[in-house]
Formats: C-alpha cells, sequence, structure tokens
C-alpha cells in the first residue's frame, strides 16, 4: 500500500452539531406553494434511499400522503422506514417490473411521482452494467410508462420527477456545468442517468406530460450510503478518533466534487414539481472541492491536522474512466424555482462526522 502525501488546504471549525441535523426542519422557500398542496399524494420511488427518507419527511411536513417503493420479499431496511417515516406507506415492487409499479399506481394514485429508484453507486456499475442498464436506465421508461398508462386508463394528471446526475456530464465540456452543457458519461451509470434523462425529455414532449428532470451534483448526508466517498471518510475518522481502527484506504483523492446537503437537494425536487411548466434543473452549490480537503475538513473536526499517517492508496478504488472535475452552476434553479443550497462544505463535514461519532459509539459501547 502506498501513502498519500498532504497537500494542505484550510480546513475549518464545526459549525453544524448532530442535534441540528435531526432538528433540521424545512424552511418553505414558497410560502405560496406550500398551502396548494395540502393533502396532495406522492409516490416515491427509493424511499429506503438517502434522499428518499429526506424527501418523504419534507413532504409529509407539507401534509402530503406518501407512498414508498419498496423492493425484495425481504428488505432489511424496511424497520428503518417504519421507524423514521412510519406515516408513509410502502408498496412493495421493482422498477425493472412494470406491473409491480402499475400496481403500485393503483394503490398510491399519486398526484405527484418521484423516481429515485437507482443502482447509484458509480464504481459498482462498471461490474454490473447490464444490471445497472436495466434498473438506472431502463427502470426509468418502466416508471415514466407506468405514469402514462395510469394516467390514460383513469384520467389522473400525474408530475414526474427524474432523479438525473452531475455523473453525465463525465469528460466535461465546460465549467462550470449548467443545463445546455454537452453530456458526455464515463460510466455505465453515467450512460444509463442519460438515457432516463433523455426519455423523461421525451415522454414530456411526445405526450406532454409534466416531466421534470433534476441534474443533482454530489449530495450527502449522516444518511449517506457508507460505500460512498465522504461517508466512508466520516465514519473511518470517527473509528480512528476513537481508536476503532488504525487506517483508511482510498482511491483517487485528486477527484473534485461539488458536494451539498442531501436535505436542501430534495426540497429542489420538490419545487420542480410546483412549476405550471416542466423543465431541467441543475441543482448544485457552485463550489467544488477535493477528496484530499474533505480529508482536510473530517481529521480536522477530531482535532487531527495531518492526516497522512491514517490514510493509505489502494488501486482497487481506482475507477476504469474517472470524472475529475466536477463543479455546476444552479443560477436557473435559482432565479426559476428560487433556490439556493444553505448547507456549506464545512458545515456538511462536520454534521457527518458528529454523526459517526455518535453512532460508532453507541456501536462500541463506548
Ligand atoms: P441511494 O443509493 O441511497 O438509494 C437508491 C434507492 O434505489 C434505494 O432505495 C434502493 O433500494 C432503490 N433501488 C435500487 N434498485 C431498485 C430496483 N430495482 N427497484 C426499485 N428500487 C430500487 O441513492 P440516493 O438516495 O443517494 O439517490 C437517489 C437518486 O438520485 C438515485 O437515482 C441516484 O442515482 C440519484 N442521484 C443521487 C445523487 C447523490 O449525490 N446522492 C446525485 C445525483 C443523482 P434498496 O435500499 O432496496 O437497495
Ligand atoms: P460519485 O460518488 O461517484 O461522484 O457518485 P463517490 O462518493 O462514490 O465518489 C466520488 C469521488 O471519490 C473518488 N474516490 C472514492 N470513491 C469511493 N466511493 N470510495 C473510495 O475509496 C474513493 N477514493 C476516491 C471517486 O473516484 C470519485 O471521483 C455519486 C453517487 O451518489 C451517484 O449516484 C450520483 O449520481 C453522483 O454522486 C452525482
Amino acid at each position: 500500500m502506498l501513502r498519500f502525501s498532504a497537500q494542505r488546504v484550510s480546513s475549518s471549525s464545526s459549525t453544524v452539531t448532530v442535534a441540528d441535523v435531526s432538528a433540521w426542519s424545512p424552511e418553505p422557500f414558497g410560502r405560496e406553494q406550500e398551502r396548494n398542496t395540502t393533502m396532495k399524494r406522492a409516490f416515491i420511488t427509493g424511499i429506503t434511499g438517502q434522499d428518499g427518507l429526506y424527501l418523504a419527511e419534507l413532504l409529509l411536513s407539507k401534509g402530503y400522503k406518501v407512498f414508498g417503493l419498496m423492493r425484495g420479499q425481504n428488505n432489511p431496511k424496511r424497520e428503518l422506514l417504519e421507524r423514521v417515516i412510519p406515516d408513509v406507506e410502502i408498496l412493495t415492487g421493482d422498477l425493472t417490473d412494470l406491473s409491480s409499479l402499475m400496481r403500485a399506481m393503483s394503490v398510491a394514485k399519486p398526484d405527484e411521482f418521484y423516481n429515485l429508484g437507482a443502482i447509484s453507486f458509480v464504481a459498482y456499475s462498471w461490474e454490473n452494467a447490464h444490471l445497472t442498464s436495466e434498473v438506472t436506465g431502463m427502470g426509468v421508461l418502466n416508471a415514466l410508462e407506468a405514469v402514462r398508462l395510469h394516467t390514460a386508463a383513469t384520467g389522473q394528471q400525474v408530475r414526474f420527477y427524474q432523479a438525473s446526475s452531475s455523473e453525465m456530464f463525465g469528460k466535461v465540456q465546460t465549467v462550470p456545468q449548467n443545463e445546455d452543457t454537452l453530456l458526455w458519461p464515463r460510466s455505465p451509470y453515467g450512460v444509463a442517468k442519460v438515457y432516463g434523462h433523455y426519455m423523461t425529455i421525451n415522454y414530456r414532449e411526445s405526450y406532454g406530460m409534466h416531466a421534470s428532470s433534476g441534474v443533482l451534483f454530489n449530495h450527502e448526508s449522516p444518511r449517506r450510503g457508507p460505500e460512498f466517498v465522504t461517508r466512508k471518510v466520516t465514519r473511518a475518522v470517527a473509528r480512528i478518533s476513537l481508536g476503532l481502527q488504525d487506517t483508511l484506504t482510498l482511491g483517487n483523492i485528486d477527484a473534485q466534487r461539488d458536494w451539498g446537503f442531501a436535505g436542501d437537494y430534495v426540497e429542489a425536487m420538490w419545487l420542480m414539481l410546483q412549476q405550471d411548466e416542466p423543465d431541467d434543473y441543475v441543482i448544485s452549490t457552485g463550489e467544488t472541492q477535493s477528496i484530499r480537503v474533505l480529508l482536510d475538513h473530517a481529521f480536522a473536526a477530531v482535532g487531527i491536522d495531518d492526516w497522512t499517517p491514517y490514510v493509505d492508496f489502494d488501486e482497487q478504488f481506482m475507477r476504469p474512466a474517472e470524472v475529475d472535475l466536477l463543479v455546476g452552476d444552479a443560477s436557473k434553479a435559482k432565479e426559476k424555482l428560487g433556490w439556493e443550497p444553505r448547507v456549506k462544505f464545512p458545515e456538511l463535514v462536520s454534521m457527518m462526522v458528529e454523526a459517526d461519532l455518535r453512532e460508532q459509539k453507541e456501536i462500541a459501547g463506548l
């Protein structure tokens, strides 16, 4: 194994605590829009994921009746859903099974359909390219078809949100990236997302569907899956500081991402579906950081200034093709939706380290 050398970039003190995370409650962006949503019905695929949980909480807080699609006959996350969002009605189904989506639609009868379900781990998509194409790509077609067929059968109009991704920009053709930037995906996941993105636009143009696509840049939280780099780092830092782990092994720490807070980003999803006209929007902070800077902030949060003794390199975490520099321009979302990110990167990292410290102490009985 190789050890990284640090390129020191300023770190900042923590300003957001775990208490702030649990106390996070959305300040509405548009009070007028909020008043009009009483008793609306929403259907969310990907309800067990990071965004599904935050979005369900947001919609419940606005008075929605929320339905969530959960896959598998014994999904281990059912207990989490029942504990965190007990008011959500869970329906079983799978994005690869159109008839299951149709059945769920007939129960949920949603005014709004949020398609968040996907195989979302980019690194995994090279090893499971076909499956990723089926779920993350063709799954969008199934979701759109479920909406189209439901509307044809019942006359109910359903607004549709597709979770598109900055990964579609891949080998970036302009910096920063906006809604007009040429898409050049660099992973099977990115290619599948491009398919879903254009299929969403096609259904809007072909059938007049209120279908919007949010091109979201990376967004993180204490609920982020531990396979993603931010959570992998914050969890390891918590464990290292508690003496539960010696080192952390990473791949390309020079990659740069535009990282925001998931709680902010689900508000943008909701705002898109409150507009009279469907459209596509980039959602980002406009600031990019390398993984080196992430390491600076995360280790600083536990009082460690020099992280080099704790961080190793392993080739297995390198990707066949990398997305080197992502930074978004969300000015359209700011202008048309009135949306802006609220949590800054240093606060986000502190929030995640704090949450992981608490979780690791609990697990270890400390
Ligand atoms: P997660 O990986 O946390 O959640 C993915 C969800 O998809 C899980 O609920 C998972 O269910 C579900 N899922 C997987 N396979 C299927 C399937 N075959 N049928 C139905 N559901 C399935 O992702 P996030 O919450 O972070 O992201 C939400 C969406 O936004 C995804 O589409 C992602 O690609 C996209 N996105 C995310 C960004 C981010 O930075 N977080 C940025 C841009 C886009 P299970 O728990 O059972 O596996
Ligand atoms: P990403 O997120 O691929 O941008 O996709 P991830 O956190 O996995 O990787 C970000 C960058 O970190 C580099 N990296 C490592 N990544 C992981 N996971 N593990 C490591 O050990 C490691 N070392 C370095 C990666 O090479 C990469 O450059 C996320 C997902 O949520 C997608 O679903 C979403 O569409 C995009 O964000 C926007």
